[in-house]
């Protein structure tokens, strides 16, 4: 009997390792980004000049804190955190959507993906809303939600990656915040 059981234990504990080794080969690890800083009421602050002339459009900056650069093409930028498919960055051009080690990486949300890769299908929301980036298989990367924003003003992480965010009268689109 005890023979019996400690057989069904071991074979039980072999299927249980080989299940926790094939989901751990097979899921990789989420990389590390932060939405650094965003603008949802822009006027005159920065201009985007990928269109015929310069546009004043919102914007998402996200940092890449890692030691590796990191591809977002493929990966999902959403204002439903519940719906992490909102729109996916191309994958056509990694050499515009790939973040160096300790860079940033600017895209104009501006409701024109014509204008490039660079460019969501969406713009922001200055009377707040959710604004989040999502793994291509929909896991969350990291994502914030951000209240009404006044005209020019930006706003986010209070250093780059912090955990407390803030207005910023200068913004610092595509670099550090300070
Ligand atoms: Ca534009
Ligand atoms: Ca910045």
């Amino acid at each position: 009997m005890t023979r019996s059981l400690n057989v069904f234990g071991l074979v039980a504990l072999t299927i249980i390792l080989m299940v926790a080794g094939i989901y751990f080969i097979l899921k990789e690890d989420v990389p590390k980004l932060y939405i650094n800083e965003i603008m949802a009421n822009n006027s005159s602050c920065c201009p985007d000049r990928d269109g015929e002339k310069d546009e004043f459009d919102d914007w998402v900056e996200i940092y890449n804190p890692g030691a590796i650069a990191i591809d977002i093409g493929g990966m999902w930028v959403s204002q439903d955190k519940n719906k992490p498919l909102g729109y996916q960055i191309p994958k056509t051009n990694s050499a515009l959507t790939t973040i160096q080690p300790g860079g940033f990486l600017l895209l104009w949300a501006d409701g024109s993906p014509e204008q490039g890769v660079l460019h969501l299908k969406f713009k922001l929301d200055d009377r707040g809303e959710f604004i989040g980036i999502f793994y291509e298989d929909g896991r969350k990367i990291d994502g914030f939600k951000f209240g009404s924003q006044r005209e020019n003003i930006s706003y986010g992480r209070s250093y780059d990656g912090s955990k407390t965010r803030q207005e910023f009268s200068v913004p610092t689109p595509g670099k550090s915040n300070q």
